[in-house]
C-alpha cells in the first residue's frame, strides 16, 4: 500500500514538474518577447497578479486564445491546446517569487524622449478652442481621443499605454496632458501638436499621478515597488525616488497622489501606514507643526523648504486612510479607508484631526464634488456599496442628506453653470440600474431626473463643456459611445461611437479646478 502511494506521489510530482516546465517553456516561446522574460512587461503589459486585477480569468483565456483587437496581441489557439492556455493563465496570476526591483536605474533606462523639449511650435495645429477640448480615454482598445468640445468632433485618436488609470493631468496652460498606466508608464502628450513627447516607466504597478501647480514636476504613486517617484515635467526625466516607508519602519503601498495647488505641495495617501504625507514643490512658507524626521525646521515656528528638495512632511493619523477629498482651499483633507464607515477630517495646517464624518456605504471620495447649498459649502460623494450620495456640510462636517439614487455610483460630476449633479449606477451589480444616470438638484438635494442614455448598457462618468452647457456621458461598452446632452433641456444632442470610454476630461474645467470636476 505504502509502495503504491509512493509511486502515485512520484507520478504526480513528475506530471506537475513536466506541466511546470511546459508552461514556462510556452511562456518563453510565445509570451516573453512582448511581456518580458521576467513578466515585468515590454511592448506588452506586465503579467503579474497585481497588474491583472482588472482582467478576469475568462477574459485572460479569451485574450490568449483569440488575441486582442487593435493591439499587437496575437491569438494562440492554433498553437496551444486549451489546457496549455489555462496553465499559462494560472502561471501569470502567480506572484513572482522575489519582489522585482524598479529603482532609479530602471526608471532612467526606460526613459523615451520622442521629441526634443521645446522643438515643437507653440500654436495648435487645429482651429478648435484649445481650452474647450476633451481628452477621452478609451480603455476598450487602449486609445485616447482629442475631441473638439464645441463641435463634438474627434480631432485625433492615438494609442496609449495599456490600461490607463486615474484622470489624465494637464499642464497649467492646458497644452500638455500626462497619462499614467497601471503598468507604471507615464506619458506626456503635446495637445497643440498632437504628438507624444516623452515616456518613462516609473513603477511596475502604479496608482496615479499629480502634476504640480507650477507645471514643473510630476509625482507618481506606486503600489509596486512601494515608492513615490518625482519627475521633471518638461521631459519626464527622473528627479528622485522616495521609498514609501512609514515611521514604524515598514514599507507601504501608495494609494494615490494629489496636488494641492493653494499649498504649493503634493499630498500622498499611504495604504499600509497610518500617515498622510505632504511634499512641498515650491518655496513656500509652511507651518512647522507636524513636520517629522525627514525635514528639520529652519526656525522653531516656520519652515521654508529649499527649492526642489521635496522634503516629506509626515502627518500621523488615526487609522489607515487611502482615499482623499479636499476642501476648495486645500486646508482640510477628508480621508477614508476603503473598508471603513467613517471618514476623518484632517486640518493640513496643524496636522490634526478636527472632525469625523459619517460615510456608511464605502464612499468614492476621489469622485467627490462641491457646491454652495443654502450659503454653506457642501461636498457630495457617491458610495460604492450603497445607492446613496452623501452630502456633507464642509463647515460643520455634519451629513446634510443621504440622497437615494438608482444604484451605487462610481463617478459624480457637475459644473458651476448647471443646477444638477450627475451620478451613475456603475458600481451596481444590477443591470437594471447600471444603465442609469441620476440627476440631483443641487438647490433642493432632491432627485430631479433619472436618465438611461442607452437602455441596457452601462452608463458612467460625466464631464461638462467649459461653459457647463453640455454634459458628456460614457456608455462603458466596447461598442460604447459618448452620449452628449444639453445640460438644461436634458435632450440628447449627439452620440459619438467610442470603445469603452472610461473618462473624459475638459481642459478648461481641469486647469481652473472647477468645483464640479475631479482635480
Ligand atoms: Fe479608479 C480615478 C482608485 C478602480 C477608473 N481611482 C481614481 C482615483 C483613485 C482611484 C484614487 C483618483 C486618482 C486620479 O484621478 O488621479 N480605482 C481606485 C481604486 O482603489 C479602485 C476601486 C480599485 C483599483 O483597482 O484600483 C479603482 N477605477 C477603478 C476601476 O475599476 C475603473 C472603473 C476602471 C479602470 O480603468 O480601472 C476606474 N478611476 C477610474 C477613472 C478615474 C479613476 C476613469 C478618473 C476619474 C476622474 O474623473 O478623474
Amino acid at each position: 500500500m505504502c509502495r503504491f502511494l509512493f509511486f502515485v506521489g512520484v507520478a504526480v510530482l513528475s506530471i506537475n514538474a513536466l506541466a511546470g516546465q511546459s508552461v514556462q517553456k510556452n511562456y518563453t516561446d510565445y509570451c516573453a518577447a512582448c511581456h518580458g522574460a521576467d513578466r515585468l512587461g515590454g511592448a506588452g503589459p506586465a503579467l503579474l497578479p497585481e497588474n491583472l486585477e482588472r482582467l478576469r480569468r475568462p477574459e485572460a483565456v479569451k485574450t490568449i486564445s483569440e488575441g486582442r483587437i487593435a493591439s499587437q496581441m496575437a491569438g494562440f489557439a492554433d498553437k496551444l491546446a486549451k489546457d496549455e492556455i489555462l496553465a499559462l493563465v494560472d502561471f501569470i496570476y502567480q506572484p513572482l517569487p522575489v519582489a522585482p526591483e524598479w529603482g532609479a536605474k530602471e526608471i532612467t533606462a526606460s526613459h523615451l524622449q520622442h521629441v526634443p523639449v521645446g522643438s515643437l511650435p507653440d500654436k495648435p495645429v487645429f482651429d478648435a478652442d484649445p481650452l474647450n477640448l476633451f481628452v477621452v480615454v478609451e480603455v476598450g482598445d487602449h486609445h485616447a481621443t482629442i475631441l473638439d468640445g464645441d463641435k463634438f468632433e474627434p480631432i485625433y485618436r492615438f494609442p496609449t499605454r495599456f490600461a490607463l488609470h486615474g484622470g489624465p493631468k494637464f499642464s497649467p496652460d492646458g497644452r500638455y496632458v500626462f497619462f499614467a498606466s497601471r503598468d507604471g508608464w507615464i506619458s506626456k502628450f503635446d495637445i497643440y501638436n498632437l504628438k507624444m513627447v516623452a515616456e518613462v516607466r516609473a513603477g511596475i504597478n502604479t496608482r496615479n499621478i499629480a502634476v504640480s501647480g507650477d507645471g514643473k514636476t510630476v509625482l507618481v504613486g506606486n503600489y509596486l515597488p512601494h515608492s513615490l517617484v518625482l519627475l521633471n515635467a518638461d521631459d519626464l526625466s527622473l528627479i528622485k525616488v522616495i521609498p514609501a516607508v512609514g515611521l514604524d519602519g515598514k514599507s507601504s503601498r501608495v494609494s494615490a497622489v494629489y496636488q494641492a495647488e493653494p499649498r504649493g505641495s503634493f499630498i500622498a495617501a499611504l495604504k499600509d501606514a497610518k500617515e498622510v504625507w505632504e511634499i512641498p514643490y515650491t518655496l513656500q512658507t509652511l507651518p512647522a507643526d507636524g513636520w517629522r524626521r525627514d525635514y528639520s525646521p529652519a526656525s522653531a515656528s516656520m519652515v521654508v523648504p529649499p527649492a526642489r528638495t521635496f522634503p516629506v512632511r509626515r502627518i500621523e493619523v488615526d487609522g489607515y486612510l487611502d482615499d482623499f477629498f479636499f476642501d476648495p482651499s486645500y486646508r482640510h483633507l477628508i480621508g477614508a479607508a476603503r473598508d471603513g464607515r467613517k471618514g476623518q477630517v484632517i486640518n493640513l495646517d496643524t496636522g490634526t484631526k478636527v472632525a469625523q464624518v459619517d460615510l456608511p456605504g464605502m464612499p468614492h471620495l476621489g469622485s467627490g464634488i462641491t457646491w454652495e447649498y443654502q450659503g454653506h459649502p457642501v461636498m457630495a460623494t457617491p458610495n460604492l456599496k450603497e445607492a446613496l450620495v452623501s452630502v456633507i456640510d464642509m463647515t460643520t462636517w455634519q451629513t446634510v442628506k443621504q440622497i437615494k439614487t438608482s444604484g451605487p455610483g462610481f463617478f459624480m460630476r457637475s459644473h458651476e453653470n448647471t443646477p444638477y449633479a450627475w451620478t451613475d449606477g456603475f458600481s451596481s451589480g444590477d443591470p437594471a440600474s447600471r444603465d442609469t444616470m441620476t440627476l440631483i438638484d443641487k438647490r433642493t438635494l432632491e432627485v430631479a431626473q433619472v436618465l438611461r442614455p442607452i437602455p441596457g448598457k452601462t452608463a458612467a462618468h460625466v464631464e461638462f463643456t467649459r461653459d457647463g452647457k453640455y454634459a458628456l456621458v460614457s456608455v462603458w461598452e466596447n461598442d460604447g459611445a459618448l452620449v452628449i446632452y444639453d445640460a438644461a433641456t436634458l435632450k440628447e444632442v449627439k452620440r459619438l461611437p467610442m470603445n469603452k470610454p472610461s473618462g473624459k476630461y475638459n481642459v478648461f474645467n481641469k486647469i481652473t479646478r472647477s468645483a464640479g470636476t475631479s482635480h
